[in-house]
């Protein structure tokens, strides 16, 4: 079965490229821009990243972020990822950036989009994997700090495709954003945002009906409300689904226990992906390692949710069907 998934071509659409970041890349890149960072050794950074909920995991994952200085640092982050898609067959990777994350520290717009574009280039030439850039707002800053964010990426609209809402999700409802999805979808980007990862199916409903997306990040509380999950199935909605990240944030309190069977039984199209994959234990193999032995997965399921990944990317049809 490993050797299955490792060969399976895979899209991943729901990847932080902050959440990336692994130890021995932060370790240099802190000592080459001069900040101390509070560990000492990879070992005691990984004794760190034990979490109880996703504010736990943010608060650390912002600080190691706060390393990331120059075009460099935004390369070297973005290149090491690609890497890992060779080595996992991921043909195309949708990958979210926030830049609120930066900006708020004095590194500005140009410098994280320049680095990661690079990257991109990089790799698109190299090996041939393509992909796209979601620019996430951080729903725990204000509306108002979102359209700044907004009016410093038009410059550079041509380089990214989607807009997205990430960070902490409990009190701060996809409601708080409408006026900035609005401008962000008048602007010419496609819509996506996190809902119901540890929100109600309340807030997938804002997400859907409110904010208007064609994807939902995580979505896990959508079971919990039948009228929405028979929506999420007549819109189409596809759900990215990131089966480690919910064990290490306890989401789900075990995998076998995790939703996915019951999304995929019935009708929802999910799809499998690794969130954070230097700081939950995994990249995408790992996720479909890890999620097939616990629930018992098909071969016929796992090329099920391979092309959900392709059919619900952001890619036109043209190269959709050249990959499925
Ligand atoms: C995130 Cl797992 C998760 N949830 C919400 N926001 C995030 N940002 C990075 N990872
Ligand atoms: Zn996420």
């Amino acid at each position: 079965m490993k050797n299955f998934i490792a060969k399976l071509p895979k899209a991943e659409l729901h990847l932080h490229i902050e959440g990336t970041f692994e130890p021995e890349l932060m370790f240099a890149i802190a000592k080459r821009n001069n900040i101390e960072i509070p560990y000492k050794t990879i070992e005691e950074v990984k004794t760190a990243y034990q979490f109880s909920c996703l504010q736990d995991f943010l608060d650390i994952y912002y600080a190691g972020a706060g390393v990331l200085i120059t075009e460099l640092d935004f390369y070297d982050l973005t290149m090491a990822y690609f890497t890992k898609c060779k080595e996992d067959n991921i043909l195309h990777a949708e990958i979210m950036f926030d830049p609120q994350t930066h900006t708020k520290r004095g590194v500005s717009f140009e410098t994280v989009i320049n680095g990661i574009h690079l990257a991109r280039e990089e790799a698109e030439s190299k090996w041939g994997i393509t992909s796209e850039l979601i620019m996430s707002y951080l729903r725990h800053l204000s509306e108002e700090d979102a359209f700044e964010t907004l009016s410093q990426s038009l410059p550079f609209k041509h380089l990214i495709k989607a807009v997205g809402l990430d960070s902490s999700e409990k009190g701060n409802p996809p409601s708080k954003f409408y006026k900035v999805f609005k401008a962000s979808a008048e602007a010419g980007y496609v819509l996506v945002a996190h809902a119901g990862e540890e929100g109600p199916a309340e807030y997938v409903w804002e997400a859907i009906d409110g904010l208007q997306v064609m994807r939902i990040d995580h979505g896990n509380n959508c079971l919990t409300d039948e009228i929405l999950v028979q929506e999420v199935i007549k819109r189409d909605l596809a759900l990215t689904v990131c089966p480690l990240s919910n064990l290490k944030l306890q989401v789900v309190k075990e995998l076998d226990s995790h939703p996915l069977r019951e999304m995929m039984k019935r009708g929802i199209k999910a799809t499998v992906n690794s969130d954070d994959p230097a700081y939950f234990g995994g990249y995408l193999n790992q996720n479909f390692y890890a999620l097939q032995e616990a629930l018992d997965l098909s071969k016929e399921e796992l090329v099920l949710l391979a092309k959900n990944s392709f059919q619900h990317s952001l890619l036109d049809e043209k190269r959709k069907k050249e990959l499925l």
